[in-house]
């Protein structure tokens, strides 16, 4: 009964839960640049809600914000300037699989796609809590934000919340959205229409969909999401030792790459003495991937790839960057393929999974491996 309303899904998707939908998208329809919607990873924690566009109303509460104050979907669209950020988004499990192989972790065994790219189009959030009557303030001038506002918190129509920091909320260089628009139809039911927060260069956890509320905070949201999960541990914390008062909410991710060609178990042919390998790149915060290496021997020599960077700027790199590298095959019959990258600031991606394990599996950043067989 709870599930009776769930809409339909591309066959494309794999599905590792049901109900709740949690369906990673095929990694091979992630070599173009813009995830087309029905090809799009869904990661779902509750039912899909049904929403009356006609009925829905969007409440903002914070100080300066008038009692009661909501806007209708025609508000947002007809009194607020539209725009539109193209950012990707990914899941804190994302390559979780990868790292269970290793020592076995809880959560579910995503591969490589959690994890696709779109254009969102809507309202900026700043401009929407400045229509509500919050001093928005200059950004960096102040030594606290008007009303001692640290965080903003997002809440789900069907009971998921996250917040992300006010710094990062008020930057009017974060370009955090409120979408109603996804690679320009309106956002499909499963990424949370009629509205979603759209945090560029964060954990896609904090991207909250079929948004209902937006609370201007001195604390984090409160829900089980922002406060019990989503954190990370040292690799010996089991379940019982890990003190999430302690530990911070995920928000930016770790640099991130994974091969999309070949995945695990595809042949490679050669053509002209040469192999084709592609595949994506991520780093957090809005930073550039610089390079992204691959190793045909399991990692003793490199080479770098080509990169297909995003037509985006400094610090608001919030696209992935795919790649591609031709690598001669010199009469091998099997590879090792290995990938990592290094973003603008030189962070780059640990070379294990021994030093990075945590018992939920989150953060999964460690060079990823594959082995091919090479035909003619
Ligand atoms: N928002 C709501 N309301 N409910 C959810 O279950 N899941 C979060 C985030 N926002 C979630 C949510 C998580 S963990 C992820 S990875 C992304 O949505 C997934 O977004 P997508 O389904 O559009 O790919
Ligand atoms: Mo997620």
């Amino acid at each position: 009964k709870l599930f009776a309303n769930e809409p339909e899904r591309d066959p494309s998707l794999k599905v590792l839960a049901k109900t709740p939908c949690n369906a990673e998208a095929d990694v091979k329809n992630l070599e173009t640049f813009i995830t087309p919607n029905e090809k799009f990873y869904v990661r779902n924690h509750l039912p899909v809600p049904v929403v009356d566009p006609e009925c829905y109303r969007l409440t903002v509460e914070g100080p300066g914000i008038p009692d009661d104050f909501e806007l209708s979907l025609d508000d947002l669209k007809q009194k607020l300037p539209k725009y539109s950020v193209t950012a990707t988004m990914q899941c804190a499990g994302n390559r979780r699989k990868e790292m269970h192989e290793k020592i076995p972790v809880k959560g579910l065994q995503w591969q490589s796609g959690a994890i696709s790219n779109a254009v969102w189009t809507g309202v900026r959030l700043r401009d929407v809590l400045e229509y509500a009557g919050y001093k928005m303030p200059d950004y960096g001038s102040e030594e606290k934000f008007p009303g001692d506002v640290e965080h903003v918190v997002f809440d789900g129509l069907e009971g998921y919340g996250a917040s992300i920091p006010a710094e990062k909320a008020f930057n009017p260089r974060g370009d955090v959205l409120l979408a109603y628009e996804m690679n320009g139809e309106p956002i499909p039911r499963d990424h949370g229409y009629p509205l979603r927060a759209v945090i560029p260069g964060v954990v896609a956890a904090r991207s909250v969909k079929w948004l209902s509320k937006i609370s201007l905070s001195e604390e984090e949201s409160q829900s089980h999401w922002q406060q019990r999960d989503y954190k990370g541990f040292n690799p010996s914390a089991d379940l019982a030792s890990s003190d999430y008062s302690k530990s911070q909410s995920i928000q930016e991710l770790p640099v991130q790459s994974s091969i999309t060609t070949p995945t695990i178990g595809e042949d490679l042919k050669a053509e002209n003495g040469f192999v084709t390998v592609k595949g994506y790149a991520i780093a957090g915060g809005g930073r550039a991937i610089n390079r992204v290496d691959i190793s045909s021997d399991g990692g003793k020599t490199w080479t770098d790839a080509t990169l297909h960077p995003p037509n985006q700027s400094r610090g608001r790199t919030w696209a992935w960057t795919q790649w591609e590298a031709k690598i001669p095959v010199n009469n091998c019959k099997e590879m090792e393929l290995v990938c990592k990258a290094v973003d603008e600031s030189y962070n780059t991606q640990p070379d294990s999974f021994d030093g990075i394990y945590n018992v939920r599996g989150v953060l999964v950043s460690a060079w990823q491996r594959i082995k091919t067989k090479i035909v003619n």
